[in-house]
């Protein structure tokens, strides 16, 4: 059994567990709740002390959240959820990435005031992680296709997920296609809802 440790708030590890769901793989993988791993030993096997972080049955240790994101759907056979021909893989690796940068500027914001005092905070820092949430967010609507389900969607709803509840970022005014996109995601990807972080 590979193990993940579980954090319920984190995107990047969102994007594991609805990839998990949806290529049928909960028999393979167990997500250890915070409970069972409290000192954080689980994080602290990967060097940059962050998760998704996953220990494999010999041991060895998987991280980050593409790499996790490339095991699964070649447990799950090959091409599932990252296609293998070349103009739909490079579509859906690159709004994967788009997406994964939106969550890591968040992410940084959040820990402007998380780990620094309130005088130390940098209102110039902020607005540019701030541009990259709000460019990312406008280029992510010119990148939407039909193709089935893969990387790119799901990083795609978990970056506007987390936006949503950590920075209420009103950014449905501006990408009204993108709206929609999303409220469908939800409805054909049942995990989305099921793994939604509260406020
Ligand atoms: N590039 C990584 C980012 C993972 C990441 O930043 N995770 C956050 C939680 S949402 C974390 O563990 N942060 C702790 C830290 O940065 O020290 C991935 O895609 O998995």
């Amino acid at each position: 059994m590979i193990l993940i440790r579980l954090s319920v708030t984190s995107p990047f590890v969102r994007k594991v567990r609805i990839a998990v769901d949806h290529l049928g793989l909960a028999n393979r993988i167990r997500f250890v709740p915070q409970e069972e791993d409290a000192h954080d030993v689980m994080r602290a096997k990967n060097p940059l002390n962050k998760v998704p972080t996953a220990i494999l049955e010999d041991g060895s240790i998987v991280f980050d959240s593409p790499v996790l994101l490339e095991m699964v759907d070649i447990m799950a056979g090959g091409g599932r959820i990252i296609p293998s021909d070349f103009d739909p893989r490079m579509k859906a690796l690159t709004l994967q990435a788009l997406a994964d940068g939106i969550l890591e500027a968040a992410v940084l914001i959040g820990y402007e005031s998380r780990y620094r005092e309130p005088h130390q905070a940098s209102q110039r820092w902020l607005d540019h992680q701030r541009k990259k949430v709000d460019q990312g967010i406008a280029f992510a609507q010119t990148l939407l296709d039909d193709a089935p389900l893969h990387v790119g969607h799901i990083a795609l709803a978990c970056a506007l997920g987390f936006v949503d509840v950590r920075l209420t970022r009103d950014w449905r005014a501006a990408n009204p296609k993108l709206v929609t996109w999303l409220d469908d995601f939800a409805r054909r990807v049942p995990s989305y809802e099921a793994t939604r972080p509260e406020k």
